[in-house]
């Protein structure tokens, strides 16, 4: 079976002699069964070896702080995705724990013959990976299924902007941007009987049982899992693409795609979406805009990630960002509000408040309001360390969407000047790019979205 996955998306951990069991994918960013590299590449490696494939996810405990509302939408996910693998004779696991060490223990219990593991950039799971090639002696492949370019193809450092990796990544997309290949029904059966027999999940049990931080609830608004990511996908491309360019910066327009929580938890594959909208014969204004953002902007969030470790600190700003930082270090804050009064939206800026409450409330800030919020955070903090970590700290626990290289690249550029340029110097901010809601006043009816924001919480209080 000649490989169905581009070569450039393969990274060979580690080379040798297959184990004598199946062939395992290591499911951790790309939660799907449909359009996924990572598990079209473990079922290529399986029918090569005539093997059984089978698919792990290593649950574990308080991600990164995620709270309820993240592991609610994850875990409905996964359920739909081990139904969908299911019907394709591939079984899916979900051994507890913290996945380095646990996948080390899965793999030997299972005598895997070689392992895929999908690509992601951030340090734990590239932890994960690290901890899992010392603990056996397996071959490993890692594969982006993530990407439409492959973020470790596209380019080997940190690119500078938007405008450095746009051809980089343009000139790959006759090869990468391709349809998908089905997933096969796999030929070669799991074993029925012993201690690798493949369990059915008690997913109820599994939610109830999830140690985590139950105090902010799944969103009212989102439906998880790989069926509702789809029927977005649809109705966005059918009824709302034509008009992205336009509309997508006002948020009382409704002109973003909602994809962004699907995608993070790779229960809709961004491929998908690049060709769903390049067939769409939709506007190609918007067309274009919305590949910029989606294939683009993500992908070089990708990539800042993988360069720069320090990607959720002071220090993986730019120089130029920390000097000018620096030297406004002690200017005086005309507002200083504590983590307590951001979370609780108690500044004295009606549109700052609004934004911070329907991230809280819905799981999903309009986009255009988050680089608004977080620069007020920049503005409202004693120091930008602390403006950094609050920003991050309330991004990651309220946004479905966090978590995501897409938010550590959002918020340093927000408030460290990654991936844009010097503006005119000014208190607090120094160079770093300023704005204000009279800009916001310019762009959207602002008195309009702090209603809208209201009117939302009314009606969750009487539900
Ligand atoms: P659409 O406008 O429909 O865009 C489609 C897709 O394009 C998005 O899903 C996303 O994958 C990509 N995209 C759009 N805008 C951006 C962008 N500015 N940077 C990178 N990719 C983009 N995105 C997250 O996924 N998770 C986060 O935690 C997150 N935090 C952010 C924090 C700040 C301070 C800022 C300024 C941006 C942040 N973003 C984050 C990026 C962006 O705001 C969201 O991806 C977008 O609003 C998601 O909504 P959507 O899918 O409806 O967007
Ligand atoms: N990945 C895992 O492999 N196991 C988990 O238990 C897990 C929990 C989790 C919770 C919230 C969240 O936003 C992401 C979570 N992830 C988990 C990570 C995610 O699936 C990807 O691996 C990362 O986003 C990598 O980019």
């Amino acid at each position: 079976m000649d490989g169905r996955v581009d070569p450039g998306r393969v990274t060979v951990l580690r080379d040798g002699p297959p184990g004598p069991g199946p062939v395992l994918y290591w499911m951790r960013r790309d939660q799907r069964a449909r359009d996924n590299w990572a598990l079209l590449h473990a079922q290529d490696l399986a029918l090569a070896l005539g093997r059984p494939l089978g698919v792990f996810f290593c649950l574990a405990p308080g991600y990164l702080g995620a709270t309820r509302r993240a592991y609610d939408f994850m875990l409905k996910g996964l359920r739909q995705t081990a139904a969908d693998l299911a019907a394709k004779g591939v079984p899916f696991f979900l051994p507890a724990g913290e996945p380095g060490p646990t996948a080390v223990r899965f793999a030997r219990k299972m005598k895997a013959a070689r392992v895929v593991c999908d690509f992601s950039p951030l340090r734990p799971p590239l932890d994960w990976t690290r901890i899992f090639l010392s603990g056996t002696t397996l071959p490993v492949d890692e594969v982006d299924a993530h990407n439409v370019a492959p973020c470790r193809f596209v380019s080997p450092k940190q690119e500078f902007a938007a405008y450095t990796i746009r051809p980089k990544i343009r000139r790959l997309l006759t090869r990468f941007l391709v349809d998908f290949p089905k997933l096969r029904k796999h030929p070669h059966a799991w074993p029925k009987a012993g201690s690798e027999a493949a369990p059915t999940i008690d997913w109820r049990k599994v939610e109830a049982g999830l140690k985590c931080d139950a105090s902010v609830g799944p969103s009212p608004m989102v439906r998880p899992g790989p069926r509702a990511a789809e029927k977005t996908l649809a109705t966005f491309v059918g009824d709302r693409l034509d008009r992205y360019d336009t509309a997508r910066n006002d948020p009382n327009l409704g002109g973003q795609s909602g994809l962004s929580p699907y995608f993070h938890f790779g229960q809709l594959a961004p491929q998908r979406a690049a060709l769903a909208a390049a067939q769409s014969g939709a506007a190609p204004d918007s067309v274009a805009a919305f590949s910029e953002e989606l294939i683009v902007r993500r992908e070089l969030s990708d990539n800042f990630c993988l360069h720069n470790p320090r990607y959720d600190s002071v220090e993986g700003f730019p120089l130029w960002a920390r000097r000018t930082l620096d030297e406004h270090r002690g200017d005086p804050r005309e507002h200083l509000y504590t983590p307590e009064q951001f979370e609780h939206a108690q500044t004295h800026d009606p549109l700052w408040n609004a934004a911070q409450r329907e991230m809280t409330l819905t799981g999903k800030m309009h986009g255009y309001l988050r680089m608004y919020w977080a620069k007020k955070i920049l503005e409202w903090s004693p120091a930008p360390e602390e403006a950094l970590a609050e920003a991050l700290r309330l991004n990651d626990r309220y946004e479905l969407d966090g978590r995501d290289p897409n938010g550590y690249a959002g918020v340093a550029w927000s408030i460290g000047g990654v991936h844009d340029r010097a503006w005119g110097e000014r208190p607090v901010f120094g160079k770093i790019r300023y704005m204000n809601d009279k800009g916001c006043r310019r762009k959207f009816k602002v008195d309009q979205y702090v209603n809208a924001v209201r009117h939302l919480e009314e009606r969750r209080e009487r539900a």
